[in-house]
């Protein structure tokens, strides 16, 4: 008799399964934070806007185009409303010119061959001579216009 002794292999697998705990201790600093505070102090004018009462006599612009030249103006007389702001762009062809109208407190030297810009308001009635302020030749004293305010 053969003897087989079946020494059954007991393996006995014996799973320990170990969970693995890992235990993460998070250190928290908590620093106060420092505050800088900055204060910024904005002033804000507030621009009080005076809208121009429209309730005037209505204010337009009448511009015109006016040459000088020894020794006129051209166009040697210009017409316009009482308040009316008036630009003349008086150009000098020539030699130097001025244009004066001390009514309403202008003189400003011409260049030649430039244009230069005269402003005011007409804020007068009537009739008023504007003339050359810039000795410019024997006809001088007659280059002169008119400045009509109705
Ligand atoms: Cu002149």
């Amino acid at each position: 008799m053969a003897n087989n002794f079946l020494i059954p292999a007991l393996i006995v697998l014996a799973v320990v399964v170990s969970g693995c705990t890992s235990t993460t201790t998070t250190t928290t600093t908590t620093r106060a934070p420092q505050t800088t505070t900055t204060t910024i102090t904005t002033t804000t004018n507030v621009a009080t806007t005076t809208t121009a009462a429209t309730t005037t006599t209505q204010v337009s612009v009448k511009e015109f185009q006016m040459t000088a030249s020894q020794w006129k103006f051209e166009p040697n007389t210009v017409t316009v409303k009482q308040g009316d702001t008036v630009r003349l762009q008086i150009q000098d062809i020539d030699v130097t010119h001025g244009f004066s109208l001390p009514t309403f407190g202008v003189n400003k030297q011409l260049e030649v061959g430039k244009t230069t810009t005269v402003e005011f308001v007409a804020d007068k009635k009537g009739t008023f001579t504007f003339a050359c302020s810039v000795f410019c030749g024997t006809g001088h004293s007659s280059m002169t216009g008119k400045l009509v305010v109705e």
